[in-house]
């Protein structure tokens, strides 16, 4: 067995679900184009992490100098079955939070590469989990884990798209994976439809400011769109439930991300009376701290008043 074999192998034992391996050239000229489209016309809805860095982000070799490969893997996180709840949190906040748990997993995965490789041969790695300038997509996608949707998800054809990524930049010079040939969305688009706010333009554009993933995690202006965040807390999964890819997708047994089901069933008056230390009994260690109880608590006003208008039968706008 080779080395990359071996690697994919350890990624598996150390419960990642999918892994592939790329090359670390710059991500597809197409593809780098449209996120400076993006950003040009402003659909990044001025998340400044967005516009800097951008070299870096549309090449690896420039991340991590002299990067040769790029190991990519996913997590799934698909939950069991929910109780309705009156304040939803997006199913990847129902876990401990992601980004540590990714990250020291791939650091693991570079301890295991160190012991496979000649004594004193040097090597450089980066583990990076979300923030990391890195197109995470895009080089997944060419790593052979999925396509991309119009639901803009990494999909995974098994595993849906309720997928987490993370990559191991490397200077080592690894063998590449193939892009997977599969049909894509065709004409499906059950996720356009399904958006509350119409944030998945029919031109493939993403507009972030419409986004309830990002009303919620990252605006103080709900910009007229309260009446259809619903129930909606923090973050958002429509698009990723319509998803015929998602609603086929087994799920897989082996995730050692802790899952908090206290976190299912929250109601949004309760949390308008809530401490700080209620806040951090339900949400410490998890992807919902980093808003705060302040934020958390303007969302929970929104929830409450949509759930008011609902109860007296007002339809929402
Ligand atoms: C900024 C960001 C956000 C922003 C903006 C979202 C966005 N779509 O860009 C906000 C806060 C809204 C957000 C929300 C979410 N995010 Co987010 N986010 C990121 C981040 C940091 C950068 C994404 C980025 O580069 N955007 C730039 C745009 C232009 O790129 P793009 O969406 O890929 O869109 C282009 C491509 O789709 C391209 N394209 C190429 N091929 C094709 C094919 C088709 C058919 C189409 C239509 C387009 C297309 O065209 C588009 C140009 O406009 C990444 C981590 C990272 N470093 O990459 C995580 C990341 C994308 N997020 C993630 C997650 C989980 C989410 C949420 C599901 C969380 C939630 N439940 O609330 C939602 C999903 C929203 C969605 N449908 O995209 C995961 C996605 C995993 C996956 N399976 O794809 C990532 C990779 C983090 C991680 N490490 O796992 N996110």
């Amino acid at each position: 067995m080779g080395l990359s074999q071996d690697i994919k192998n350890k990624a598996f034992e150390l419960g990642f679900h999918a892994v592939g391996i790329t090359t670390a050239e710059p991500i597809d000229s197409a593809y780098i184009q449209a996120i400076i489209r993006w950003i040009e016309q402003n659909h990044h809805a001025g998340l400044k992490y967005m516009s800097k860095n951008l070299e870096k982000r549309f090449h690896p070799a420039l991340y991590l100098k002299k990067a040769q490969s790029v190991i990519c893997v996913a997590i799934q996180y698909k939950p069991p079955r929910l109780p309705s709840s009156k304040a939803q949190i997006a199913h990847f906040a129902l876990y401990e939070d992601y980004h540590p748990f990714i990250k020291e997993r791939l650091n693991r995965l570079a301890e295991y590469i160190q012991t496979q490789l000649p004594a004193g041969y040097q090597w450089h790695y980066k583990a990076a989990v979300d923030t990391a300038p890195l197109a995470e997509r895009a080089l997944a996608q060419r790593a052979g884990l999925g396509f991309i949707g119009k639901n803009h998800m990494l999909i995974h054809p098994a595993l849906g798209c309720q997928i987490l990524l993370g990559q191991l930049v490397t200077t080592l010079e690894l063998p590449a994976d193939q892009p997977l040939q599969t049909d894509g969305c065709k004409e499906c688009d059950l996720c356009l439809r399904a958006c509350p706010t119409e944030a998945l333009s029919p031109d493939g554009f993403f507009l972030t400011h419409r986004c309830i993933s990002y009303l919620t995690q990252y605006s103080d202006d709900f910009a007229g769109l309260d009446s259809r965040v619903g129930r909606r807390l923090f973050g958002c999964d429509v698009c990723l439930l319509a998803c015929p890819y998602e609603q086929n997708a087994s799920m897989r047994q082996k995730s050692e991300l802790a899952f908090y089901p206290q976190r299912t069933a929250l109601e949004p008056n309760q949390i308008l009376q809530w401490t700080q230390e209620q806040f951090d009994q339900t949400f410490a260690k998890s992807c919902v701290e980093r808003i705060g109880l302040e934020k958390l608590k303007k969302n929970a006003r929104i929830c409450a008043e949509n759930e008011r208008k609902k109860q007296i039968g007002e339809k929402e706008v």
